[in-house]
């Protein structure tokens, strides 16, 4: 999404990173339907037998997202955009490690009647996790499935009770250039900040992450904790927060800021509403070989599409 011509996954500039993981892809899914087990996945004990995270205890499963092929563990944790911690797509997993999450502090603060802050372990604690496989758009063209594991921010929000003057949230990313590194370099108004009107805040769907695949949540996918919002371009689905404050006003989005022509604040996955660069039409599956047409509203448009009534999803893109 930045500056880069690589970004754009078009059939004639197909990475040799994204080659290489639907052909991996299709290895596995060979190897493993051979065994009988669904396509394309590494297990979660293929994937701790690798050295990947630890196990999540308690989680429930849900319907969210059953019959869908998820997409497989090693394109989720190696495909990213984590700009904090490299502009190319494997440098966030390369360069994970500096990022500690652990111990980790996260403040909900402005219009709310009990501001608070937890340590991260105090804030998830009282929430029942569960897994939710969602659909993952990036407005670069491509797509993934992830089976999530974590719990709807509005459970959050209610404890905090947002005050009558809350009509937006803002959201913060950690802000540590010795940690994430990419922030010794201006390729964004640091630190990483995202909003969303309290009604999309208080959605069923929108969704506090702390892990994927059964698993703590792993650095490059914004560990300790990350917001999920399906029905909008990735980047809305902010990384390794910090802050969330309830506000009055429309908050400046980080990528707002920096190229205001391309990145509004609704970012409604929208097939109908180009981005300047990047025809929304179609999407690429990582590990699909056909691109398929993208859905309004990633598909999610019977859970949120009322939401929107009578706005101009042109104007308001
Ligand atoms: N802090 C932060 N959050 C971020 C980003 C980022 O660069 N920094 N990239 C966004 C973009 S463009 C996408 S597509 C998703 C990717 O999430 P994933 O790596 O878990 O698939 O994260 C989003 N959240
Ligand atoms: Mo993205």
């Amino acid at each position: 999404m930045l500056i880069k011509p690589t970004n754009d996954l078009r059939w004639r500039d197909v990475t040799p990173k994204e080659l290489y993981l639907r052909r991996r892809e299709f290895i596995q899914a060979a190897g493993l339907a051979l065994l009988g087990s669904a396509a394309g996945l590494v297990s979660p004990a293929q994937a701790r037998a690798q050295g990947k995270g630890a196990k999540l205890p308690n989680v429930n499963k849900s319907s969210w997202g059953q019959g869908e092929t998820p997409t497989a563990y090693e394109a989720v944790t190696t495909y990213n955009n984590f700009y904090e911690l490299g502009a190319d797509k494997d440098d966030p997993s390369r360069n994970a490690a500096s990022l500690k999450p652990r111990p980790w502090t996260v403040s909900i603060e402005g219009h709310v009647a009990k501001p608070a802050k937890y340590a991260i372990d105090d804030l998830v604690k009282p929430h029942q996790l569960e897994e939710r496989i969602y659909r993952l758009r990036c407005v670069e063209g491509w797509s993934m499935v992830i089976p999530w594991v974590g719990f709807p921010l509005r459970d959050l929000l209610t404890q905090v009770e947002p005050t009558a003057k809350a009509k937006f949230v803002e959201f913060t990313t950690l802000m540590a250039p010795n940690q994430l590194p990419g922030q010794q370099r201006p390729v964004l108004d640091w630190p990483y900040t995202e909003g969303l009107r309290l009604d999309e805040a208080m959605n069923p769907l929108t969704l506090l992450a702390v892990g994927l695949y059964g698993e703590v949540l792993p650095n490059q996918n914004g560990a300790p904790i990350r917001l999920v919002v399906p029905w909008k371009y990735g980047f809305k689905s902010i990384k390794s927060i910090v802050r969330i404050r309830l506000v009055d006003r429309q908050p400046k989005t980080a990528w707002e800021k920096s190229q205001p022509s391309e990145y509004g604040f609704y970012s409604n996955v929208n097939p109908e509403v180009d981005h300047p660069r990047w025809s929304q039409a179609r999407e690429r599956r990582i590990g699909e070989f056909l691109k398929r047409p993208t859905l309004m509203f990633n598909g999610y448009g019977d859970q949120v599409a009322s939401m929107y009534a009578g706005m101009d999803l042109r104007r308001n893109f």
